[in-house]
């Protein structure tokens, strides 16, 4: 390793590796694993790329604005002052605020999961609060909910969003719809070491992807079906009394009689209309591999459990995520050693503006439609703001990064929509087909040209404990700036100044730390992080219950109820599916879902030639007996057709797959110039952009999660 090393950590994704950079003569040239850092066990390919991302030839560089009208393809770009673009930002977002209320003003975000938006993301929450607008889309439905805000219904916290897997620890790890191999390093190293020292693996997932290769059991669920697994499982936990009695008695409301019927007998003849040749029908996993399940769950917990995106995404997911929390509370599992645990925290002073919530704000787009959705805790979903732009209920958007019109189904009605706005900014590293829709484009710099302090790595006890002020590597590009700078700018010019310390991050970073002990100057001196020394503490919930309306962990939930959904979770076949639209089942007799991509972040990375090298085309996983039957061979180009459209990709074949599901690739729109590979155009005939042909509904009644991990389809051979 030549030239200086730098403690620093890569916050490309989820997983936020610690790391040491390699800074040449001024210029950043490599990034390696960190070892001694909680997160720093490994990086990946995403990570050693940093250095190619940051100097890509197509950064944006400096503010643009548009001249030509919204609908025009060229959009006329001049390039013009930070100071004349954040004035414009500024008195348009006044302006608009003062007219129609600052409801009208809508805002969206990168997911902190798939990029360094994690740096700022609190404080642009902090800004959109401040400012009065309840209006922020930021893909809640599709990554969140699962984790964080469908668990308040059960837990009254968030599990296992918070309340983290304890890999350390764990008897028995189990992992549904998630695939950290792909999608979070440090849980995947962990999770290894933890197989190897005897801990078992339950992966519930569709494909047989990453960790599911050394999984005890691998549960290949068909896509959409997993409540009917969940409920299955806790059948067979329940007749064989494989259950933690005493926590049931005394944490969950069981014994609550609703209706002349105990809680617990109604969750019983609820899981006895899924016995395990039931559930096989149903999603497809034998009946004996469910009852072994069951019985590992039993005998080797306490059980760490994770879920991600394999559940977000469907018509079913919050009696999904209710049923699968319902069957961990029985483990007796939570917050104790190898269970899911909430870590202490570093002590630090919250800067997300819940102060400025009230009762008195205007409603989010959507409470009314799904009261006890995303909405009701001011975010909206895709589908709700494409709804009202093009009613004109919201009229401008504000955008911390994020390529909506790529990320959403439907991609030609969210372009419909942003083209329907009065006015749009995006701040981004990269023109995006969403980006090019924008009056305003700001230039941000990659977390490696910037300062960012990160309290607690969300990982274990050890990581919690870390803090970190992550130093800029190398001067930022052009006149980029980062997005904390662009919240600050922005705050000052919308009078917010008072909320945002005049200004002056650093300040406001002082404020932050204050309760922690730590300041600025001890970060500065150690670049590779503080650490408080924390004790766990376990069980928390016996000092003042659950944080639900019993007091208890709810496998009845009366709030449910009250909004006419069902209060025991409960299995319902996909809203499109070929058995529920035997209509379509004819023209369409496949299941399709999809999964990430390890080279790129969701729809990035696509020009980055050391990624796009492994990865060069769209790929759709088929059966090699489905392809056959249809005259494909390994590597044909294909024709993905849904009830909305068709779309190109290359087969693959994987034959892990049930021959009746195939599984597509999203993202795909941006050409690798050094590469001489394509790009592909986001809407028409030569599209690749799977988001296309996906709809946003039908949807989940309760949350509005967007069908896009089980919808319908067939694949052609592509004449080309
Ligand atoms: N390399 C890389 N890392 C990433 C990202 C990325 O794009 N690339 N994105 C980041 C973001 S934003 C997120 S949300 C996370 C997501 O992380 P994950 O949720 O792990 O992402 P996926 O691999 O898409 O989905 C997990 C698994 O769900 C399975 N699955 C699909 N449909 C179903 C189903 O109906 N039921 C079940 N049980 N499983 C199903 C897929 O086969 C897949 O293996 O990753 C983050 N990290
Ligand atoms: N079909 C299908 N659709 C999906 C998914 C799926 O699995 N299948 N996954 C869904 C999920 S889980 C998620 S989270 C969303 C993700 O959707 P998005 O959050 O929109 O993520 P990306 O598509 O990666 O786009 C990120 C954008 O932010 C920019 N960017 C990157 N880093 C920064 C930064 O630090 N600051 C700023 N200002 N901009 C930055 C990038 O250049 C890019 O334009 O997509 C969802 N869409
Ligand atoms: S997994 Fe890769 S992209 Fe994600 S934080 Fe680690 S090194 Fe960065
Ligand atoms: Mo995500």
């Amino acid at each position: 390793m030549g030239g200086d090393t730098v403690p620093t950590f890569c916050p490309l994704c989820v997983s936020r590796c610690g790391a040491r950079a390699e800074v040449e003569d001024g210029t950043f040239v490599a990034l390696h694993p960190d070892p001694s850092h909680p997160t720093g066990k490994a990086i990946c390919v995403k990570g050693k790329a940093a250095p190619e991302i940051l100097y890509h030839p197509s950064r944006l560089r400096h503010p643009l604005r548009r001249t030509h009208p919204r609908d025009f393809a060229d959009p006329g770009w001049e390039q013009i002052s930070w100071d004349e673009a954040l004035d414009a930002v500024g008195e348009r977002l006044m302006s608009l605020a003062a007219s129609y209320g600052p409801e009208s003003v809508g805002f969206s975000s990168s997911s902190p999961s798939t990029s360094a938006i994690s740096d700022a993301v609190d404080w642009v929450q902090r800004l959109i609060r401040a400012f009065g607008s309840p209006n922020y889309c930021n893909y809640m439905e599709l990554c969140g909910w699962g984790r964080y805000l469908a668990p308040l219904y059960t837990f009254g916290a968030c599990v296992p969003g918070e309340y983290l897997p304890d890999l350390e620890n764990a008897g028995c790890i189990l992992f549904w719809g998630y695939n950290p191999s792909v999608a979070r390093l440090a849980h995947a190293t962990s999770t290894v070491a933890a197989v190897a020292r005897g801990a078992k693996l339950i992966v519930v997932d569709p494909r047989k992807a990453g960790l599911a290769a050394k999984a005890d059991h691998w549960l290949r669920v068909r896509p959409g079906t997993d409540a009917a697994l969940a409920l299955s499982l806790t059948h067979v936990m329940i007749e064989n009394g494989w259950y933690d009695v005493d926590f049931v008695r005394d944490w969950t409301n069981a014994a609550d009689v609703v209706g002349g019927r105990t809680v617990w007998d109604l969750l019983a003849s609820r899981c006895a209309e899924f016995p395990p040749d039931v559930a096989q029908g149903i999603t497809g996993v034998p009946a004996a591999d469910i009852v072994a399940a069951a019985r590992t769950i039993w005998e080797a917990r306490p059980v760490a459990f994770y879920t991600w995106s394999g559940l977000e995404q469907h018509s079913g997911t919050t009696q999904t995520m209710r049923a699968i929390n319902v069957l961990y509370a029985l483990t007796g599992s939570l917050d104790v050693p190898g269970g899911n645990v909430l870590f202490e925290e570093v002590p630090s002073n919250p800067i997300d503006g819940a102060e400025f919530l009230s009762d008195t704000r205007p409603p989010a787009v959507g409470v009314e439609e799904r009261p006890l959705g995303p909405a009701r805790f001011e975010f909206v979903t895709g589908e709700d703001f494409y709804t009202a732009a093009l009613d004109r209920r919201i009229k401008a958007l504000v955008s911390f990064g994020g390529n909506m019109v790529m990320a959403h189904g439907d991609s030609a009605r969210g372009r419909a929509a942003l083209q329907t706005l009065d006015f749009f900014v995006q701040a981004d590293l990269f023109m995006t087909p969403t980006a090019e829709l924008a009056d305003i484009v700001l230039p941000v710099t990659t977390p490696f040209e910037s300062e960012a302090l990160k309290i607690g790595f969300e990982y274990s006890q050890e990581a919690q404990s870390l803090v970190q002020l992550r130093q800029p590597l190398v001067p930022p590009r052009g006149e980029a700036r980062s997005d904390l700078q662009i919240v600050f700018d922005l705050a000052t010019r919308l009078g917010l100044g008072g909320h945002f310390w005049d200004g002056d991050i650093e300040a406001a970073f002082r404020h932050q730390l204050a309760p922690s002990g730590i300041t600025l100057e001890d970060l500065r001196a150690n670049p590779a992080g503080v650490r408080v020394p924390l004790t766990t503490r376990y069980r928390k919930y016996a000092d003042t219950g659950f944080n639900t309306p019993s007091r208890k962990v709810e496998l009845y939930s009366a709030t449910l109820a009250a909004h006419g959904y069902a209060p025991i979770p409960t299995f319902e076949e996909p809203l499109t599916s070929p058995r529920s639209r035997p209509d379509l089942a004819d023209r369409y007799p496949l299941v399709l879902s999809c999964a990430k991509s390890l080279f790129f972040c969701e729809t990035q990375h696509r020009q980055v030639a050391a990624l796009r090298k492994s990865a060069p085309e769209p790929q759709l996983e088929i059966h090699p007996s489905t392809a056959a039957s249809r005259g494909i061979t390994a590597g044909d180009w294909v024709s993905l057709i849904t009830p909305y459209g068709n779309v190109r990709a290359r087969a693959k074949f994987n034959a892990s797959l049930d021959p009746g599901v195939v599984f597509g690739q999203h993202g795909w729109w941006e050409a690798c110039d050094e590469l001489g590979l394509p790009g592909y155009p986001p809407y028409g005939p030569k599209s690749a952009n799977l988001n296309l042909v996906l709809s946003q509904t039908p949807s989940d009644p309760i949350s509005g999660s967007s069908p896009l991990r089980a919808s319908i389809c067939d694949v052609a051979l592509l004449e080309v």
